[in-house]
Order: structure tokens, then sequence, then C-alpha cells
């Protein structure tokens, strides 16, 4: 099932729900080596979301910016290198959604609690504009919001549920975007959390 988002926008319902099992258990291997944090925003603000990468590039804001880096601040040490049912996923959604010959060099992690929300933002700090984003999501469901090309658009409301994956490319690549605050639940497999990944081509 296959529905068009937008203009570039493809969203792959259950397109990951066959894998979810592996690809938790990886995140899991991931966070082990590279722990979830709240990254501080340019402001001095803690984020909501907490966050880590995997692959050779990773999102990170500190007081400095915004930035990809191919080492953790916390540890000094290069990002746990992506696991290989993520970048075949990434690869098979990327194609599903006519992007072929996609090959993220980041991939972040993001998890959600309820309450945790990601206010409406672009994702600029890619050099690539061209190259898709791919995300999945696991476990809770949540609302994710669809902004626009201008900040002030009202967003529309789109449901993501667990296995849903979503690519975004072309004119949809600089649409702002956010997700609502997490709803309280329980998911089967995950437990009180969503975790959501998104590859990128970073570099
Ligand atoms: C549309 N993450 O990490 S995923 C982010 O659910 C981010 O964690 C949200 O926004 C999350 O930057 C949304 C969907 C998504 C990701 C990147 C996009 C949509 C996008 C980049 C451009 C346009
Ligand atoms: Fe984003």
């Amino acid at each position: 099932p296959q529905e068009p988002l937008g203009d570039g926008a493809v969203l792959l319902r259950g397109f990951a729900r066959d894998e979810s099992e592996a690809l938790f258990a990886a995140a899991q291997a991931v966070i082990a080596e590279a722990p979830l944090r709240h990254m501080v925003t340019p402001g001095g603000l803690a984020m909501a979301v907490a966050m880590t990468n995997c692959g050779p590039l990773g999102w990170v804001s500190d007081r400095r910016g915004y930035r990809y880096q191919g080492t953790d601040p916390l540890s000094g040490h290069a990002w746990p290198a992506m696991p290989g049912v993520f970048r075949a996923l990434a690869g098979r959604a990327a194609a599903a959604a006519g992007f072929e010959g996609f090959e993220p060099d980041a991939c972040l992690v993001n998890r959600y609690v309820p309450g945790t929300r990601l206010s409406l933002h672009q994702d600029r700090d890619e050099s690539d504009y061209g190259a898709p984003i791919v995300s999945v999501s696991l476990g809770l469901p949540a609302v994710f919001l669809w902004g626009g090309t201008k900040r002030a658009n009202r967003p529309h409301r789109v449901p993501l549920d667990h296995g849903d994956v979503v690519v975004w490319g072309g004119p949809s690549r600089l649409v702002f975007h956010g997700v609502a605050p997490l709803a309280p639940g329980e998911h089967e497999r995950l437990g009180t959390q969503r975790v959501n990944l998104t590859f990128r081509k970073a570099g």
C-alpha cells in the first residue's frame, strides 16, 4: 500500500513491519554503544527528543550550532556502524519510492516518550538535497505534522504507525515538518516509546 503524501513524498504503510524486531534489536545495539541523549540547541535548551546516530556521519546540536560529524561528542569515538538491516531497508524503501541507488551515510535515531514533541523545522544540514530522506517509525503511534514550504502554512496531520516508512524527496525534501506530542500508550514490543530512524545522505 503506497500513498502519495505530497509532491515527492511517499508513505509506505507497514513496509518495515516484518522486519521490525530485527530493526529494533539493531537500534538497541546502536544505543548501547552510543547512548540516547538530549542534545542542546544553539539557544541553550535541551531538546525533548532523545537522539543518537549510526553510520559514518551523525547529526549533532550544541551551543555552536547544528552539523554532521564523524564522532560521538560523548565518547570522542566514531559513531556505531550502520547495521546491515538498516542499510538494506533504507535502500529498498527508497527504490520503492523511485529513488534507485540510495546509499545513506547517516542514520539519526530519535526516541519519543508520551508528551514528547518535535516542533516544525526543515532538515537543511545535509549537503545534497537531491537525495531523499527515508524515515522508519517503530513503537507507539505518532501524528506527523506536514507543514508545506512556508513555516506559516497550517500543517496537515498524518498518523504514523509501527512499521510505517516514509520517503521524502524532490519538492518535499525541504518542507517544514514536526511531530505532535506523543499520546500515552503502551506498544506490545517497544513499551512506552516511539523510535524513529531517519536515513540521510549527509556528506
Ligand atoms: C520531511 N524526525 O529527525 S520523520 C528529524 O518522527 C525528524 O522523528 C521526525 O523530523 C520523527 O529531522 C519525522 C519524517 C521526516 C524526516 C525528515 C524529513 C520527514 C521529513 C526531511 C524533509 C522533509
Ligand atoms: Fe526533520
